[in-house]
């Protein structure tokens, strides 16, 4: 069962929990879930209101994962992360792992392709589960091969409104629906400034609105910085202004940060 995403009222933070494979070593496998389950554990405990499993990495330039490479590395963590009890969502964009995540305790699917996949739409309408459509320009291989728009808030708007429908259609319940303007994916540093700003214009589906900010290279290039591990005050900032522009839940890596930052906030905006 999803939790009431149309009512949130204090920001959810998501906490990205990457399963990604380990080439080397024999005990890999064993190793990277246990320290997945360390990693999710503590995110939980640092504040995060549920868990983004992923298995296929969908940052620019990321080469797909095959059907069953995916189910190997995301359902075993899926059930084991019953035993937090947090909610927990599946990043994946195949029908196949949508369905097996949901019967192993998934309660959140999380499509950066919006459920376009065939019976993708069929497995959402079957559950209960919480849906976050994300807008993308192109995919993961040429999405940031000189991106354009004549609006790019306008042609986020009218995507949303034809996979909400699309949604609607096959069945899914409307308050189960998350929406996500998709930073990064298929966007300029100005696309993705423009899209910050005006946040609050995708309040009119009166859906919660998800944002990813964290880490990405939008942080980067305003800090004229490529290191990735220089981005945790910018992305803060920037998830501050997202919430204040309108997001409701903040998918991030850096959890307490986040926590301490939406603290802060809290304790001045009035309500
Ligand atoms: C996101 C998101 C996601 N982002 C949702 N799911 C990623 N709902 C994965 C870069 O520019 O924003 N919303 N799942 C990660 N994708 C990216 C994209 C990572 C761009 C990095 C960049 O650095």
């Amino acid at each position: 069962m999803g939790f009431a995403a149309a009512n949130i009222k204090t920001p959810l933070i998501m906490g990205i929990l990457n399963i990604t494979p380990d080439s080397f070593a024999d005990g890999g496998k064993f190793l990277d879930f246990d320290k997945a389950l360390k990693h999710a554990k503590n995110m939980v405990g640092q504040g995060a209101n549920l868990i983004d499993v992923g298995g296929e990495s969908t940052r620019p330039g990321a080469e797909n994962v095959s059907l069953e490479d995916e189910l190997n590395r995301v359902i075993p963590v899926v059930k084991a992360l019953k035993s937090l009890k947090t909610n927990i969502s599946i990043d994946t964009s195949k029908p196949k792992v949508m369905a097996a995540a949901l019967a192993a305790g998934a309660n959140f699917i999380n499509d950066v392709n919006a459920l376009q996949a065939a019976g993708a739409l069929e497995i959402a309408a079957s559950s209960k589960a919480n849906i976050c459509l994300m807008h993308r320009q192109g995919n993961a291989k040429n999405m940031q091969n000189n991106p354009k728009y004549i609006s790019v808030i306008d042609e986020i708007k009218q995507f949303f409104s034809e996979r909400i429908s699309a949604c609607i259609q096959a069945g899914v319940a409307e308050e189960n629906i998350i929406l996500d303007p998709g930073f990064g994916f298929g966007k300029t540093l100005a696309h993705n400034l423009e899209i910050l700003k005006r946040l609050g214009e995708f309040k009119t589906f009166g859906l919660p609105l998800l944002v990813g900010l964290s880490r990405k290279s939008l942080i980067g290039a305003l800090l004229n910085d490529e290191n990735i591990d220089r981005r945790l005050a910018g992305s803060v900032a920037a998830a501050i202004i997202a919430v204040q522009n309108g997001a409701n839940i903040l998918r991030v890596h850096d959890v307490l940060a986040t926590k301490d930052a939406l603290t802060i906030l809290q304790n001045v905006a009035e309500d």
